[in-house]
C-alpha cells in the first residue's frame, strides 16, 4: 500500500511540518479550533483551548511517531513488546510538552491567544488504567524505552472505565465511575481499520492430517473482534516517539441468523452488546486476585490480539520461525497475561504446524515474567472448569505443558512425588486450579522479582521448589524506578530548576547519576536556604490543595508534613500511622500548657484508595477521617496537629503532593511490600523517609545512607516465627498501643464499636501484620523524627544528600537492566 514512486515527489512537497516557533503554533492551535473542534473565536473556553493545544502537540507527536516506526523497521532489530493489563499515565499534556521541550514556547503562545497553559493543562481528565504501583511502573516504564531509544510497544486495554473516582462522604469511601472519555480524547489514535477477531468457548475438533500425526483445531463459539487505540509516548529530548496500544473489544459485524430468522431479534442485538463490556471497566483489586470470569476473558481478549500483532508484524519481515526470538522480547507484567505463554503455544503448533518441541523453545526464549508479590491472596488462580468453557484447547496445552514439566522434575528428582504435587500447574483443590505463576515460570527464560530483597524472597519461600529445579540463574532482581521526567522536572519546576542552575544542564533527567554533584552544596548556606524555599513553596502548593478538596485550613506551613499517600491495605499498615497519630494526641491533651509549646508542630496526611470490597480497608478510611475530626476540632490540640485524608488520590495529585513532604511514610510488615515506587519518589523531591526494613527502602538506605532515613520495626526474617509465636504462646500489645486503642473504644473518636473488627484483628486474632510488635519501634523513630526536625540546618543537609544520591531510582536504568539481562535487545542508536 505504498505510493507509486512518481508520485512521491508531490507527496514529500506538502510532508507535515511540526510547528517550531510561536507562529506555527498559533497557526496550528487556531486551525484545530476552527476545523477539529468547529469552533471559534467566540465560542473556545478552556476546555476546547486545552484540547486545541493538545492536537497541536499531538500532530508533533505523530509526524516523529511515524518516523520512528519507518526507523525501527528499516533497522529491523529485536523489539521489545510490555505486555500490562494496566497503565497509569496521569495527563499527557505536560509530560509531552516537557519531554519535547516546547513548553515554554508553548505557554507564551497560549497566553497570545489568552490563555493560561497552567489552567489549560488541569482540563485534562487523568488517564487512570490502573490501580497503583503496578500500573504506575508501566507508565514510568514506556517513558524510558522511548526516552532511551528502544524499539518498544506497550500493550494494553483501553477500559472506558478507569480506577473509580473516590468520593469521601461522613468519613467512608464512595466510589463513582470515572468516565475519561467523556470529552474526545486527543491523545489516542483510533485504528478502526485494525480489526482482530478473538474466539471464546466453543470446542476441540482432534483429527490426524495425511501423516497420521495428531492434529488439534479449537473451534470457538463466541467472537468479538478488538480493535486498536494508539497512544504515542514521547521520549524526553529526542525524536524517538514510541506506541502505547490499547485493545478495545467491539462486537462483530457478523449477525446471529438463526436467532434473528426466529423472531428473536432482541437477543441477537443484545449478545452483540455484550462484547463492549470485556474492555469497559479496569478490575479495581491491588494486591488482590478476585478469580472473575471477565477478568480472565479481558486477559485472553488482550493478550490473543496483541500476540496477533505482533505475529502480523514478524510475518512481514518473512523471515523462518528459528528466527522468531532474535526479533520479539516479551515482557509479562505480573501474570496478568500469562496466558500468552499457552496462546503462543497453541498458534506455533496448532496453526502453523510447528513440533511441539520447537514451538516450546520460541516461546520459552520469547518471555520473561516479573513478579510483583509474595502476598497468597494476590497469586492468580483460575479453576479448570472454566479454562474449560472459555479456552478449551489452551486447558488442553497447560496440560500438555505440564506433563512435560513434570516429567523432567521427575527424571531429576526421582520419586519425589511431594514434589511433584508442589510444583504442578494444577493445584488438586476442591476446585481444581491453575496456579498461573507457576506456567509463568515454566514459560519463561527469566522471572524477575522488583527490588533486591524482594526478589531474594521469591527465591527462598513462593518459588523455591522452582530454583532447585532451573537452578538460580533463571532468577534474577531488577529494582524498580521512576521516571525523573515526571516526577521531578514537572512535578517540582522549582527544584528542577534550583538543581540545573548548579549542575549547569538539565542532562541529570537523562542520566540521573549526575546528580550526585550536588553532594558539593549541602553545606553551602545559599544553596540550603534556596532548597528550604521550594519546599515551603511546594508545601504552600498542598495546602491550597487540601483546602479546595478538604476545606481544612492548615494554619501553620512550617509544620511537618508527615504523608502516607498509596493504596489502601493492612499490609501497608496505615492503621499504625494512626494509631500513631492518636498517640501523639494523646500525649498533646496530657501535656501542661507550658508542655504543649515542646511539641513539634505536625500536619498528618494521608491518601489513598481501598478497593471497593475490601472491608478492613474501608474501616481504615472512616477510622481516619473521624481522627481527623476530634483533632481538628479540638482547641487544646490548635496549630500542634491536624489530621488529612485527602480525597481521591490519583497521579496528578501525586505530582503535588510528592514535592511538599518533610517526611513520608513506608511501613510494610517487614517482607509483604515487594518494593514500593512512592518512596522513590518522595526522596527524589527532597522528603525524609520513614520505614521499615521493606522492599526498596534496603536499597535506598543504602544510596543515601542510614543516618538519612529513619527505620524501624522487626525484619523479614523474623516476621514468620512472630506469627508463629503469637498463634501459640499468645502475646501482649505494649502499654501505649492498648491506650490509644482504649481511646477509641471510649468513642472518642466518634462511635467505637464501629471500629470493633479493625481491633479486634490486632487484639484477638492474631497481629498478623505486627503492629502490636512494631508500634513502640515506631513511635521511637518518630520522637527521632521530631528531634531531628528541630534542626533545620542539618534537617536540610539530610534532604540534599538524600537527593544528590538517589539517581539509582530512575527507571531508565531499570530499563537498561531489563534490555541487557533480560530481552537481548539494543537502543536504536547503538
Ligand atoms: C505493586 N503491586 C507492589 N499490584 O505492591 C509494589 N495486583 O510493592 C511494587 O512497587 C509495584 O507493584 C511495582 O512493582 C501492585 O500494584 C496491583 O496493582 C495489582 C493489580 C491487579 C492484581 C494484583
Amino acid at each position: 500500500s505504498s505510493i507509486p514512486l512518481k508520485s512521491r515527489e508531490t507527496w514529500k512537497k506538502f510532508a507535515v511540518q511540526k510547528f517550531d516557533s510561536k507562529d506555527s503554533f498559533e497557526n496550528s492551535f487556531v486551525r484545530h479550533v476552527e476545523t477539529t473542534l468547529a469552533r471559534s473565536l467566540y465560542n473556545c473556553d478552556e476546555l476546547a483551548a486545552y484540547q486545541a493545544t493538545s492536537e497541536t502537540i499531538r500532530d508533533n507527536l505523530i509526524t516523529d511517531w511515524n518516523k520512528t516506526q519507518q526507523k525501527q523497521t528499516a533497522k529491523d532489530q529485536k523489539r521489545v513488546y510490555y505486555f500490562s493489563l494496566e497503565f497509569l499515565m496521569g495527563r499527557a499534556l505536560d509530560n509531552a510538552l516537557i519531554n519535547t521541550k516546547t513548553r515554554d514556547l508553548v505557554r507564551d503562545s497560549v497566553d497570545d491567544l489568552g490563555f493560561n497553559l497552567e489552567d489549560l493543562i488541569q482540563k485534562e481528565p487523568d488517564a487512570a488504567l490502573g490501580n497503583g504501583g503496578l500500573g504506575r511502573l508501566a507508565a514510568c516504564f514506556v517513558d524510558s524505552l522511548s526516552s532511551g531509544e528502544y524499539p518498544a510497544w506497550g500493550y494494553g486495554i483501553r477500559y472506558q472505565y478507569g480506577i473509580f473516582a473516590q468520593k469521601i462522604i461522613d468519613g467512608y469511601q464512595v466510589e463513582t465511575p470515572d468516565y475519561w472519555l467523556k470529552f474526545n480524547n486527543p491523545w489516542e489514535i483510533a485504528r478502526n481499520e485494525i480489526q482482530i477477531p478473538i474466539d471464546f468457548y466453543g470446542y476441540v475438533e482432534h483429527t490426524k492430517n495425511d501423516n497420521g500425526v495428531k492434529k488439534s483445531n479449537w473451534i470457538g463459539g463466541e467472537r468479538v473482534i478488538a480493535t486498536a487505540f494508539d497512544f504515542p509516548v514521547p521520549g524526553y529530548d529526542t525524536k524517538n516517539v514510541n506506541n502505547l496500544r490499547l485493545w478495545s473489544a467491539q462486537p462483530t459485524t457478523e449477525f446471529d441468523f438463526a436467532k434473528f430468522n426466529s423472531g428473536d431479534y432482541q437477543n441477537s442485538v443484545q449478545d452483540q452488546q455484550r462484547a463492549e463490556t470485556i474492555t469497559a471497566v479496569l478490575y479495581p483489586n491491588d494486591n488482590f486476585d478476585s478469580g472473575k470470569e471477565l477478568r480472565l476473558k479481558q486477559q485472553y481478549f488482550w493478550v490473543a490480539a496483541s500476540l496477533h500483532d505482533i505475529i502480523r508484524r514478524f510475518k512481514k519481515s518473512k523471515r523462518p520461525w528459528s528466527e522468531f526470538t532474535d526479533q520479539v522480547a516479551i515482557q509479562l507484567n505480573d501474570t496478568h497475561p500469562t496466558i500468552a505463554i499457552v496462546e503462543l503455544q497453541r498458534i506455533l503448533v496448532d496453526l502453523e504446524g510447528l513440533p511441539w518441541d520447537q514451538a516450546w523453545s520460541i516461546v520459552t526464549n520469547t518471555f520473561g515474567y516479573t513478579n510483583h508479590t509474595v502476598l497468597p491472596e494476590a497469586l492468580e488462580k483460575w479453576p479448570v472448569e472454566l479454562f474449560q468453557r472459555l479456552l478449551p484447547r489452551h486447558l488442553e496445552i497447560i496440560y500438555d505443558i505440564n506433563l512435560f514439566f513434570l516429567q523432567t522434575v521427575e527424571k531429576q528428582f526421582p520419586k519425589d512425588r511431594e514434589l511433584l504435587s508442589r510444583v504442578s500447574v494444577i493445584e488438586e483443590s476442591q476446585p481444581r486450579q491453575i496456579r498461573m505463576a507457576y506456567l509463568a515460570i515454566i514459560g519463561s527464560h527469566k522471572v524477575n522479582g522488583v527490588a533486591e530483597l524482594h526478589s531474594e524472597l521469591i527465591k527462598t519461600t513462593i518459588f523455591k521448589d522452582f530454583v532447585k529445579i532451573y537452578g538460580v540463574s533463571k532468577f534474577t532482581n531488577v529494582t524498580n524506578g521512576i521516571t525523573p521526567r515526571r516526577w521531578l522536572k514537572q512535578a517540582n519546576p522549582e527544584l528542577a530548576e534550583l538543581i540545573e542552575s548548579k549542575l549547569g544542564s538539565d542532562a541529570y533527567l537523562k542520566d540521573l547519576t549526575l546528580l550526585k554533584k550536588l553532594e558539593e552544596y549541602a553545606d553551602d548556606s545559599d544553596f540550603v536556604k534556596k532548597w528550604a524555599q521550594v519546599k515551603t513553596n511546594n508545601k504552600a502548593r498542598l495546602i491550597g490543595l487540601i483546602k479546595r478538596l478538604t476545606n481544612i485550613e492548615i494554619p501553620n506551613p512550617e509544620a511537618l508534613f508527615d504523608i502516607q499517600v498509596k493504596r489502601i491495605h493492612e499490609y501497608k499498615r496505615q492503621q499504625l500511622n494512626i494509631f500513631g497519630v492518636i498517640h501523639r494526641y494523646l500525649q498533646i491533651k496530657k501535656a501542661s500548657p507550658e508542655e504543649r509549646k515542646s511539641f513539634a508542630p505536625k500536619v498528618s496526611i494521608f491518601g489513598g484508595k481501598s478497593a471497593p470490597g475490601y472491608y478492613a480497608a474501608k474501616l481504615i478510611i472512616k477510622l481516619i477521617n473521624s481522627v481527623a475530626e476530634t483533632i481538628n476540632n479540638d482547641p487544646d490540640v490548635g496549630d500542634l496537629l491536624k489530621v488529612v485524608f485527602i480525597p481521591d488520590y490519583n497521579v496528578s495529585k501525586a505530582e503535588i503532593i510528592a514535592p511538599a513532604s518533610d517526611l513520608s511514610e513506608h511501613i510494610s510488615t517487614a517482607g509483604t511490600e515487594a518494593s514500593g515506587t512512592s518512596n522513590m519518589k518522595f526522596v527524589l523531591n527532597g522528603g525524609l523517609i520513614i520505614g521499615t526494613v521493606d522492599g526498596a527502602n534496603v536499597e535506598i538506605t543504602r544510596e543515601i545512607g542510614e543516618e538519612n532515613i529513619f527505620l524501624f520495626g522487626n525484619l523479614s526474617e523474623n516476621v514468620e516465627e512472630i506469627r508463629y509465636s503469637h498463634r501459640y504462646n499468645g502475646y501482649q500489645l505494649p502499654e501505649s498501643l492498648e491506650e490509644v486503642i482504649s481511646a477509641i473504644e471510649a468513642n472518642k473518636f466518634g462511635d467505637g464499636n464501629e471500629f470493633r473488627q479493625l481491633v479486634e484483628s490486632i487484639k484477638y486474632h492474631g497481629d498478623h501484620y505486627l503492629v502490636g510488635d512494631d508500634f513502640e519501634s515506631y513511635l521511637k523513630a518518630q520522637e527521632l523524627v521530631d528531634e531531628s526536625f528541630k534542626d533545620t540546618k542539618e534537617w536540610v543537609k539530610k534532604s540534599i544528600l538524600s537527593v544528590a544520591n538517589s539517581g539509582f531510582f530512575s527507571s531508565d536504568r531499570a530499563i537498561n537492566e531489563y534490555a541487557e539481562g533480560i530481552w537481548n535487545v539494543e537502543s536504536i542508536n547503538t
